[in-house]
């Protein structure tokens, strides 16, 4: 088993129309930052789409992962993360032991059905002790978490819209994966998929 230290799931954490103000502040980041699906460093195309907002973006190309602070396709800067947004995720850091979190990403993930992605570490930031903050919206997922080793042991987790993961302390550095959506689980997104909202301080 892996050692859950520090790793929240906050089930059912936000209400109905916290939800939906989350999803509003999200379609207005998407109507000025269109969802794009890069390409990895092996030239593989990504899985699902994504788009960013904040200081910093994460984006991924032929050149490797990085953050910047303009779209990889508008070139335009990525517009200012949502009050609500940003003000959820200091007040969630502060709940989950965390004083100084600084919001300076909000990377916005669309996974429709079947679209997933792999077992990973977040390791493209600077700053690898500030918690790393996720919101589900939308269809529920599954939601794979191991330890600092990708060999380690896994365990499986169901997000439903409205829940949350802190990954703090020791679980900001656990490999994790998205294995996919359950559809049809929830009317939040009138196309059906889920969106995942990742909040991170960069720096
Ligand atoms: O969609 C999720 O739940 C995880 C997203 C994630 O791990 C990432 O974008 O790095
Ligand atoms: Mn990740």
């Amino acid at each position: 088993m892996p050692a859950n230290k520090d790793f929240f799931l906050l089930k059912s954490k936000l209400t109905k129309v916290t939800q939906q103000e989350v999803l509003a502040a999200a379609r207005t980041v998407v109507r000025s930052a269109p969802l794009f699906r890069p390409s990895m460093p092996s030239g593989q195309s990504f899985n699902y789409s994504m788009t960013n907002c904040g200081d910093l973006g994460w984006v991924a190309d032929r050149s490797g992962y990085r953050y910047q602070q303009y779209h990889p396709e508008t070139r335009k800067r990525f517009p200012p993360m949502p009050q609500v947004i940003r003000e959820l995720a200091i007040s969630l850091a502060k709940e989950t032991g965390n004083d100084d979190f600084y919001p300076e990403s909000c990377l916005i993930n669309l996974y429709r059905k079947g679209e997933k992605l792999g077992l990973h570490q977040d390791n493209t930031e600077e700053n690898k002790n500030a918690p790393i903050i996720s919101i589900s919206l939308g269809d529920s997922g599954i939601f794979i978490l191991g330890g600092l080793m990708r060999t380690d042991e896994t365990k499986q987790y169901i997000v439903q819209s409205g829940d949350i993961i802190v990954m703090g302390g020791e679980s900001r550095n656990f490999f994790h994966a998205f294995k996919g959506t359950v559809p049809n689980t929830s009317n939040l997104l009138k196309d059906g998929g889920r969106l995942n909202l990742t909040i991170r301080q960069v720096n």
